[in-house]
């Protein structure tokens, strides 16, 4: 009896509930009112496909205003905001009529979603992102009423990549944008791979969730709730189409019958045909995005590069993939910012600025080309170039015992290496279990800024640390580590980290146990922590060459160089500065089986076997990480 209403009271309390909120829900509301017009227009393009596309005018539009276009696969709004969103609020200090699209294919808008950035400008019927934002653009100031004949264009990741490729053909009323975390060659770096390494975790959830129902974006189910679990269960990369997806994600099929950086995605790679561009561009890019942290890095090269005259800026900040566009971003996980609000900052002193000079013809452009918000001393940095000149190639080593140091190891050093065995039965996580799924986002967003003391001590990481520092040590620019490798294997990863190791006393530590339940807090002190500043994997088959894998010869020291992205960092005086060294990475990169297959995506599970590794650190193989030191 007793048991039964132990389980019949949270059923009622449930019912109770839902009664309620169904009456709370079928009471009259007032009615807040829309900040801005609505309409859904069906856009035609050169194909005669239709884009599905709203346009929001604010609904106390007095006069002509500039156009923001943003073009998205996730969806479009179903109704006009009767709030501010915090994203825009900075902007619409100015005024504009914000249009956002679906892509072709995607939602009620027409045609196949390619999830592409192919673009063949030599081919006069090719239809793709960049002609689709063009014949939009020419539809958009021909047919929007009270708009002022100018377009701005704007967005975060697929729509910055959207952004991007407009600036291949861009239409002349487009004078402005601002690509944000936008990915440039999906085999190189950002979402997908790092370096030909396969970013199987993320290709494989993102391609389900936009390519698997045209009208939604879809969550693979997972049977466990640790991810980590499900994808060592798995096996080998085959068993994906195998056991679950038998063929049908075209974005996957493509992953995996083209393993090398071969033709196919040296066309996704789009920046390589960005020769020259007009369109003033704020890039924007987050240094802990967990998604696309270097296309915006390239692409303001690129374009510096081809066309120093043009307008062509960065932004970089301490963010996660997006942050910028959060209200506060005031933190970034367990970090802090100082007290700034930095997202709050970018819009309203860079991005509302930017385009308030482009479109409204107000104001000054920037006078810098490179903005940042720099970590550790959390303040604001402008440059006038990328990297600034001050900054110095210094060298830091790696010493077999296990310390490091801006001396090089010594002509007779004790130990000329360090060595683990990395066994792909046994992977190293990428962040602390369990791994929940990316989407929809969670503990995903952060896991960049994830304490480290997570595997320390594991017998497959190697550590390496400095003595506490006597001075604030600030590195601005490009880094990288330089390793001297082997494996006993035939082919093999090294994955690199460098990290701010924080004080045993950086926070107080003020938990009490009569605080009440904050599971976690104690052990989420900054107390002791392990910041990484930068990480990234190299793949040993394509050290050679991207196009075509090579073996390695086994137990033989081979250089591993590591490029580690352009950052603005601080590290304070008391901390330290650690590496650490480990062989998998595991489920954000698939393992590396460390035999030679051909192709590792049709590897059996028997290709996977254990393997030792060297770290050389002798006057002769001396392995070091290269920073930008700033004076
Ligand atoms: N990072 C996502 C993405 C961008 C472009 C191509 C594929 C994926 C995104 O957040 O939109």
């Amino acid at each position: 009896m007793k048991t039964t209403v132990g389980r019949f009271l949270p059923h009622f309390s449930i019912v109770f509930f839902l009664l309620i909120s169904a009456i709370a829900q079928t009471a009259p509301q007032p009615e807040a009112n829309p900040l801005f017009t609505y309409q859904e227009v069906m856009i035609p393009v050169r194909d005669g496909v239709h884009l599905q596309t709203v346009i929001l005018a604010p609904i106390d539009q007095k006069g002509k205003l500039p156009i923001l276009f943003r073009r998205t696969p996730y969806g479009v709004p179903e109704k006009a905001p009767t709030e501010m969103p915090s994203s825009w609020k900075e902007l619409q200090k100015e005024g504009y009529i914000m249009v956002i699209q679906n892509l072709r294919g995607r939602f009620k808008s027409e045609g196949v979603f390619k999830l592409s950035s192919q673009v063949n400008l030599n081919d006069p019927k090719d239809t793709n992102e960049t002609t689709d934002a063009y014949d939009s653009i020419d539809w958009l100031v021909k047919n929007v009423p009270n708009n002022n004949g100018k377009v701005g264009m704007y967005g975060v990741s697929y729509d910055g990549l959207t952004t991007g490729l407009a600036l291949l053909h861009p239409h002349p009323a487009l004078k402005a944008m601002s690509e944000q975390a936008s990915p440039v060659d999906q085999w190189m770096n950002d979402d997908d791979h790092r370096y030909g390494a396969l970013r199987e975790s993320y290709d494989f959830e993102y391609a389900v969730l936009e390519q698997a129902d045209k009208n939604k974006n879809t969550h693979f189910e997972f049977e466990t709730y640790d991810t980590f679990e499900w994808y060592l269960n798995l096996g080998p990369l085959s068993n994906i189409n195998a056991k679950y997806l038998h063929g049908s994600i075209p974005y996957w099929n493509s992953t995996i019958d083209h393993p090398n950086y071969d033709e196919f995605w040296k066309k996704e790679a789009w920046v390589n045909q960005l020769h020259s561009s007009s369109v003033p561009n704020l890039n924007v890019a987050g240094f802990w995005d967990q998604e696309d942290p270097w296309g915006p890095w390239q692409i303001f090269r690129h374009a510096a590069e081809n066309n120093p005259d043009h307008d062509d800026f960065i932004v970089a900040g301490p963010w996660y993939h997006g942050e910028w566009q959060a209200p506060k971003g005031d933190a970034i996980g367990l970090i802090p910012f100082g007290g700034h609000e930095t997202s709050r900052e970018f819009r309203e002193q860079i991005e509302a600025p930017f385009f308030r000079y482009y479109l409204h013809g107000e104001g000054e452009k920037p006078a810098w080309q490179a903005s940042t918000f720099q970590s550790g001393s959390n303040t604001w940095h402008t440059y006038t170039e990328w990297p600034p000149k001050e900054s110095k190639t210094t060298n830091l080593y790696l010493h077999s015992d296990g310390t490091l140091s801006f001396d090089a190891p010594a002509a007779k050093s004790s130990k000329p290496y360090r060595e683990y065995v990395s066994d792909p039965a046994n992977p190293v996580p990428y962040r602390q279990r369990p791994i929940s799924p990316t989407y929809p986002a969670g503990d995903w967003r952060t896991w960049e800024v994830a304490d480290q003391r997570f595997v320390d001590n594991r017998p497959d990481v190697l550590t390496f640390v400095s003595a506490p520092l006597d001075h604030d040590l600030t590195i601005t620019g490009p880094l990288a580590a330089d390793l001297f490798a082997s494996t006993s294997g035939t082919d093999s990863d090294f994955i690199v980290k460098l990290i701010d190791v924080y004080p045993q006393n950086a926070q107080k530590n003020d938990w009490k146990e009569d605080d009440g339940p904050k599971p976690g807090q104690y052990a989420q002190s900054l107390n002791g922590y392990e910041l990484p500043i930068a990480m990234e994997v190299r793949r040993g088959r394509y050290l050679e060459s991207f196009e075509k894998p090579h073996p390695l010869t086994p137990n033989k020291p081979t250089e591993w160089r590591v490029p580690l992205r352009d950052h603005d960092h601080v590290f304070l005086k008391g901390h330290r500065i650690m590496v650490q060294i480990q062989s998998t990475w595991f489920p954000v990169i698939d393992r590396n089986p460390q035999k030679f297959v051909p192709s590792i995506y049709k590897a059996a599970a028997s290709d996977y076997i254990p393997a030792t590794q060297r770290i050389y650190c002798s006057h002769d193989l001396p392995s070091h990480l290269v920073l930008p030191v700033m004076p």
